[in-house]
């Protein structure tokens, strides 16, 4: 077994393989895959076209109430506002949604889930909701993003145009998962020396992007990474996962950018062979000037910090304030956050609670702004590998992992 879950060699060798035609893409069609690859600039066409018209009854379940949300077609972001007061973790009801369709309402006990390929030493393997309840569980805390989360920034600070859902900062969420893990799943299943991927695929809809069938949202993932820390969650926060989280069984693969995490599990391919998708090699890869021409792929989330107050808040002059917020990262756990009411001074934030590598840490700041006006705040975290939000984030098309510091409007009112 090979230890490829350093995501640059990884994708290099992935990229290599499907150049070479040696990796193989499940699950499109000879027709559906020459159409793809003669759609030149499809990624960036989909990406903005990926909201599917909305139902009468709307395409994600739960309530979207416009205090906790702010809802793009099948997609809907939490508004940090809503974060205020809030304990560690991200209540449910308020925990952001991305679907690329629309969210199935599954039956558990008619669920399977199937495991087959041919990194699998014998033949295909069946588990039922019942029997995965019946493994081992673990519970983790970890934090779910979407790798566009963020991506209005690119146009609002930088003036670049990018494609995909205009999210603002919060298409992410902190949940107790708790589940199986995924290398217990195959362990049982007969996972081969040879494997070196996995290939989770949802039972909803399949993905339509410009006219081409891409099937159902699926990404492989290294068998490294599987092994390491990847859970087959059931519950989220103490309670059995909601339909719009992926009931019955999702993935939560910690640290990776959220489409890695398929909801809705439905078949996982184990094999011996690389394997891609379009969710490999068309999205949630950094294409553009600065990147090598077949691009890199998206696997780890950047560090990122919020402030949990409405956009353009209204604070009174003279009063003392605690301004609280959150950061996170995909390399590990946050160090320190520093903050700036000025854009030219920084000062220490406070720790609230712990940091956790694959979660995140609270933090609070006191101010006391003298005088009335506009103002502008920022965060900026450092994570335990010394990783730091910079001033500007690197351009790509699709606008993933913007991780500069952001620059909070707000307004101060005479007292
Ligand atoms: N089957 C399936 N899994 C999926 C998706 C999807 O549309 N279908 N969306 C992915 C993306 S892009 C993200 S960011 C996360 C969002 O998880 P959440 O909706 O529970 O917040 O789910 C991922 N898993
Ligand atoms: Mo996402």
């Amino acid at each position: 077994m090979t230890a490829l879950n350093n995501e640059t060699d990884y994708d290099r060798m992935r990229v290599a393989q499907w150049r070479a035609g040696r990796a193989r893409m499940p699950g499109l069609s000879r027709r559906g895959l020459l159409r793809l690859t003669a759609a030149g600039g499809l990624a960036l066409a989909a990406a903005g076209t990926a909201t599917p018209a909305a139902s009468a009854a709307g395409p994600i379940v739960k309530p979207l109430p416009p205090e906790l949300f702010e809802v793009y077609g099948s997609n809907a972001e939490t508004r940090w506002e809503a974060m205020r007061g809030q304990g560690y973790l991200t209540p449910v009801d308020r925990f952001f949604v991305r679907d690329h369709t629309s969210t199935p309402v599954l039956d558990a006990a008619a669920w399977r889930l199937k495991l087959f390929g041919d990194g699998l030493r014998g033949g295909p393997v069946e588990f039922s909701y019942r029997d995965l309840r019946a493994l081992p569980s673990e519970t983790i805390t970890a934090f779910i993003e979407c790798a566009g989360n963020g991506r209005s920034f690119f146009t609002s600070q930088q003036g670049q145009a990018v494609g995909g859902t205009a999210w603002k900062l919060g298409a992410v969420g902190v949940a107790r998962w708790r589940g199986v893990r995924l290398a217990t799943v195959l362990a049982r299943a007969g996972l081969s020396r040879d494997a070196v991927d996995v290939l989770p695929e949802g039972l909803d809809a399949d993905y339509l992007a410009s006219g081409v069938n891409l099937g159902k949202v699926r990404r492989p993932l290294p068998v490294a990474k599987a092994l390491e820390d990847v859970l087959l969650a059931y519950e989220m926060n103490g309670r059995p996962l909601l339909p719009d989280h992926g009931f019955p069984v999702r993935l939560v693969v910690p640290s990776w950018a959220g489409i890695a995490s398929i909801k809705w599990l439905g078949r996982i391919e184990v094999s011996a062979t690389p394997l891609v998708s379009p969710w490999s090699t068309q999205f949630y890869r950094l294409l553009g000037p600065d990147y090598p021409a077949e691009g890199t792929l998206v696997t780890e989330q950047v560090v990122k910090s919020a402030f949990e107050l409405p956009w353009g808040a209204t604070l009174v002059a003279g009063q003392r304030q605690v301004l609280r917020g959150r950061s996170w990262s995909g390399h590990g756990r946050i160090r320190h956050v520093e903050v700036s009411t000025d854009g030219v001074t920084w000062q220490p934030a406070k720790p609230i609670g712990p940091a956790l590598d694959r979660g995140w840490l609270r933090w609070e700041f006191p101010w006391r702004p003298r005088e009335a006006g506009s103002y502008t705040l920022r965060a900026r975290a450092t994570d335990i590998t010394g990783a730091r939000q910079p001033e500007v984030a690197p351009y790509n098309t699709q606008g993933y992992l913007f991780g500069a510091v952001i620059r909070h409007p707000v307004t101060v009112g005479a007292a």
